[in-house]
């Protein structure tokens, strides 16, 4: 489970009501709870009707769609799929002769504090530009290019290129290992690299071109012609004669002039790499015109975006969060938004605070481990608290990637949004392409801790194994009773694992998400209370226990077997606990903790340092059932610190736990 219990508790016993302001309600695009309820009613009568009439009135269509949803081949359900239109064309093309055409588009505030600004016409021109340059270099529609890039402009602009011409993005976040990296360039077939030759990160210059050529030489990359290398600082790094090539050498005499390139709507827009409870991450693979329609109709929605908004969401290009709400949803919705290139707490920890006040941000989205950071820094440095800046411009704050509990709900409304900003908690996943329940500005009385209702057209449900619906206030497995238009199309690769995962044959053919909730008596309210399968959630990032098991016994000259397991933390929300029997006797002191060290180096390089587990702990043994099987639920007792009170009768060996109860 995502949040600790005593977590899911105080969000449980939560019934503090805070109800939007009259004038937010009298100004919102969604207005009242009357405006929500009629929109839901809408999908209602009419399911089809409702996303097609929504998809003509806000997407531009070169060949407009006949058919709204085919389900003949389901769980592979198809969206608009006899329509064409171009993704990018819909971010850019379409402002063009509009007031949005002069507007800021992206405010880029670089790690060092400098500024620079693109409105909608340069941004169209530059990645008009870089689409020639990779057309140029032979890459064409349905070709796949793996894009490794910093909090750029120019990894904003690498994606929409590729959207331009029909070419298929996976995005890598800059903080996965080279090891990562080659096995995402060899599944997903890529012909070729987008990078940078650095990134910069609490003034600190990180390699980045360096890692590819690293993925490159691991082999199995023979798919990969070029690599192009933005040159995000000055200091030189490695170039391949003939492979690689730096932004200015490709764009050199490129005209600025690139026709989009229509693309059916089922078109596979991206493929992001998430983790899943099994296995290596898989390949979510994306649609082209149901993921821009709903990334365009939740930015209207959940942050009901208006013409002089200035919206932030923090997340990396890397996450499914900075691909709707950076890459897309934001430019398709003609917005100005701020791309931040540096970390919160550099120089220090009133970084987004300033920022807000710089860029007179009005809509900041976010997530809880962030938040809980700042409030750790704010009270222990006045300087790093919000109050010392000028946070006047906001106007709505967000929430995404793991529960967010009361008390960081609180410190948030109060400290950053004055008690005046509602706080929108988007619940949603890599899957989901876009929003599926969350508060809306100007209808929804908000509870802390509480993503509150679906948004209208989608359908979830709360349901127990066999797929039959949970009384309310019962908890049990969140699903979806209906498609929708940004979700998941298929694995990249692998449409079997695909139907296992997300369509098990016991819930009856609904979606199953992977998270426990529950729904309120009283209000329907949902309830999120984190993954009830083994993925964990750290800092609001995906980690299978499977996947960082695979690597610590990757590591065959120490490792014998592993366990991994998930235990509450304060500011991470969870961290990763490593159980590990070596090839020698059981370490302790010094020895311990130095092939500690060396496991979690070895973690970083195998999947990155986001995986590296924060308790490694050494036994002779793990605890086992007769029949063998690793018994987990005691795992996470003992990561807790807590002791042992379930049953152990079916233990082999009980002797075991004392052992492992010792901290490393
Ligand atoms: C968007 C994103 C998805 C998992 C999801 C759930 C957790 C995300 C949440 C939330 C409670 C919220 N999650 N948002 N839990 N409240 N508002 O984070 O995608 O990286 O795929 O993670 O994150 O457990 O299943 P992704």
């Amino acid at each position: 489970m995502s949040a600790s219990p005593s977590a899911i508790q105080s969000i449980l016993t939560e019934n503090r009501v805070f109800p939007p302001s009259q004038e937010m309600v009298k100004a919102a695009r969604v207005s009242g709870m009357e405006g929500y309820h009629a929109l839901c009613a809408e999908a209602d009568k009419d399911f089809e009707g409702f996303w097609a009439r929504l998809a003509r009135e806000h997407l531009v269509w070169s060949k407009p769609f006949t058919r709204t949803l085919d389900s003949s081949e389901a769980p592979f359900y198809k969206w608009f799929d006899d329509g064409e239109l171009n993704a990018s064309a819909n971010c850019l093309d379409r402002h063009m002769g509009t007031p949005v055409e002069h507007k800021t588009a992206i405010i880029f505030e670089a790690d060092d504090g400098s500024v620079t600004k693109v409105t909608y016409r340069e941004l169209l021109d530059r990645v008009s530009q870089f689409a020639n340059a990779l057309k140029a270099h032979g890459i064409q529609k349905g070709d796949r290019v793996l894009v490794y890039m910093p909090m750029t402009i120019e990894g904003v602009v690498a994606m929409q290129a590729c959207a331009r011409l029909g070419v298929t993005h996976s995005v890598v976040f800059g903080g996965f290992s080279a090891k990562s990296l080659q096995e995402r360039i060899v599944d997903a077939g890529a012909v070729a690299v987008i990078t940078a030759n650095y990134q910069m990160r609490g003034g600190k210059e990180m390699a980045l071109k360096a890692i590819v050529d690293d993925a490159i030489a691991m082999g199995g990359c023979e798919t990969i012609r070029n690599v192009f290398v933005y040159e995000r600082t000055s200091s030189a790094c490695p170039m391949t004669a003939g492979r690689d090539k730096t932004f200015a050498q490709a764009m050199a005499g490129q005209s600025t002039d690139c026709p989009p390139v229509p693309v059916n709507a089922e078109h596979p827009l991206y493929i992001l790499y998430t983790s899943g409870s099994t296995g290596k991450p898989k390949g979510v693979q994306h649609s082209t015109g149901g993921y821009l329609l709903q990334s365009k109709m939740t930015m209207l929605w959940s942050f009901d975006i208006q013409p002089d908004d200035v919206f932030w969401c923090t997340a990396d290009i890397g996450w499914v969060t900075g691909h709707t709400y950076v890459a897309y949803g934001p430019l398709a919705a003609g917005a100005t938004e701020i791309v931040f290139e540096g970390i919160p707490t550099y120089p220090d920890a009133g970084r987004f605070w300033q920022m807000i006040e710089r860029h007179k941000c009005t809509v900041f989205y976010t997530a809880p481990t962030a938040i809980r950071s700042l409030i750790k820094a704010a009270e222990s440095n006045e300087a790093a608290h919000p109050k010392q800046s000028d946070l006047s411009s906001l106007r709505i704050l967000g929430s995404v990637g793991e529960p967010i509990n009361p008390e960081a709900w609180m410190w948030y409304y109060r400290n950053v949004g004055n008690e005046h900003c509602p706080i929108i908690d988007t619940y949603w996943q890599t899957e989901t392409g876009s929003h599926m329940i969350n508060p809306l500005p100007g209808a929804t009385p908000l509870v802390p801790g509480s993503c509150a209702l679906p948004l209208p057209g989608i359908y979830p449900a709360i349901v127990d194994e066999t797929g039959n619906e949970m009384p309310d206030g019962t908890g049990g497995m969140l699903v979806y009773k209906k498609p929708w238009p940004s979700m998941i199309r298929t694995i990249w690769g692998d449409p079997e694992r695909f139907k296992k995962t997300y369509f098990p044959e016991e819930v009856k053919g609904y979606y199953l998400a992977g998270d426990g909730a529950v729904r309120a008596k009283d209000n329907g309210y949902i309830r999120v209370t984190g993954r009830i399968d083994d993925v964990l959630n750290v800092s609001g990032h995906r980690m299978g226990t499977m996947e960082i098991e695979s690597a610590l016994v990757a590591k065959t000259d120490l490792v014998a077997e592993a366990a991994v397991v998930g235990r509450p933390d304060d500011l991470t929300g969870e961290a990763i606990c490593a159980f590990v029997v070596l090839k020698r006797p059981v370490p302790v002191g010094d020895e311990a903790k130095q092939i500690a060290k060396e496991l979690r180096d070895w973690v970083a390089k195998e999947i990155g340092p986001i995986a590296k587990p924060k308790d490694i702990r050494f036994g002779e043994n793990l605890p086992k059932t007769r029949s063998g099987k690793i018994m987990r639920r005691l795992l996470r007792t003992l990561a807790k610190g807590e002791k042992i009170t379930q049953d152990t009768s079916t233990l082999e060996n009980p002797a075991i736990l004392d052992q492992l109860s010792q901290n490393n």
